[in-house]
């Protein structure tokens, strides 16, 4: 190797490492922040079919499947000047991870899925039972009061924020 392309090596390696570490600080410095997130805890034994959101088990059963769901919730803050959106949730325990948004009308409860949801500028949102929350679709495993989970959040503009959320009993 010539000392020409040397030069050329160590101008590649530096770009790149100047890159990694700005890189970093974007990631930092996410304007997001999540407060109490918890997981509602499910087992096979305890709770099978479609039920959720403290609704009888059964109620909303598919009566031929065993597959498990659970919801998760948590106040999310925006400290930035700019509304930012949460547009979905991937999590390695679960199939899916949709948004959903639980209403009470007549005392009759649905829920439906919802595409985003919107996170005000300077503002909060909370996700909890009754309302907006993250709806863990055909669980591939028991989730157990203790356990911690990773969802990862994906936002429109502050990008990818990583929760650990602890698995509780609904109270
Ligand atoms: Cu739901």
């Amino acid at each position: 190797m010539d000392i020409r392309s040397l030069i050329w090596l160590i101008i590649v390696v530096c770009i790149a490492l100047v890159t990694s570490t700005c890189g970093k600080t974007v990631m930092e410095t996410t304007p997001i922040s999540i407060e109490s997130p918890w997981v509602r805890s499910v087992s096979t034994t305890s709770t099978p079919g479609h039920s959720h959101e403290g609704q009888p088990a059964g109620e909303m059963a598919d009566t031929q499947t065993t597959s498990m769901n659970s919801a998760a919730y948590m106040l999310i803050h925006n400290h930035s000047r700019q509304a930012d959106t949460l547009l979905g949730v991937e999590c390695d325990v679960a199939e899916a991870g949709e948004l959903h948004l639980s209403q009470t009308e007549n005392d009759i409860t649905t829920m439906r899925m919802v595409t985003q949801i919107e996170v005000p500028a300077q503002g909060n949102i909370e996700l909890k039972p009754g309302g907006f929350h993250i709806m863990l679709v055909n669980l591939k495993q028991n989730l157990n009061p203790g356990d911690t989970i990773i969802l990862r959040l994906q936002f429109e503009k502050s990008g990818e924020v990583l929760v650990e959320a602890d698995v509780r009993a609904p109270e």
